[in-house]
């Protein structure tokens, strides 16, 4: 089932300039890019991307870390795109995801864990529009549509 997910690489990833490997690893997989840009993420918008948790005891904490300095925001498509992306970005927790994903290789933190990924369908809907206009995306033919 061809699917969108939106991806963030978190302030952190940003500036820890793992945004080209992250890229890297999610086209080498099959994912195409069909919306980019750097956010720099309002107060507003936080709360409403992470609205499923503001009732939890971090929810200030991740809305004041992903509002400090701008975000890669991407919209990806592929094949069960949403499943195939949380796979390779791996458990919440760096210090406990495993090697080979990208959390597993690049953090060892719950809070600075370099990558947001939608966990489902319903999510993606959620949050694709706080980041994207329809406009801003490109769901062009990248031609290789047999190859994986
Ligand atoms: P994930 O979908 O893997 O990004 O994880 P969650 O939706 O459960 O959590 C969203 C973000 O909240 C995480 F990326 C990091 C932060 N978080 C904490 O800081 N502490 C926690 O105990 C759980 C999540």
């Amino acid at each position: 089932m061809n699917q969108r997910t939106l991806i963030l690489i978190k302030p952190d990833g940003l500036k820890r300039r793992l945004s080209g490997n992250i890229i890297q690893k999610l086209e080498n997989k099959g994912l195409n890019i069909v919306a980019l840009k750097l956010v720099k993420v309002t107060e507003e918008m936080a709360k409403r991307h992470y609205s499923v948790h503001e009732n939890k005891p971090f929810f200030n904490d991740l809305v004041r870390y992903i509002t400090s300095d701008p975000v890669v925001a991407m919209i990806m498509e592929g094949k069960n795109a949403i499943a195939v992306v949380r796979n390779l970005v791996g458990a919440t927790d760096g210090s406990k995801a495993a090697p080979g994903t990208i959390r597993g290789d690049y953090s060892i933190s719950i809070d600075k864990n370099i990558i947001h990924a939608s966990d489902s369908e319903e999510s993606y809907n959620h949050e694709g529009p706080i980041f994207f206009n329809a406009n801003e995306i490109y769901p062009f033919s990248y031609g290789d549509e047999n190859l994986f």
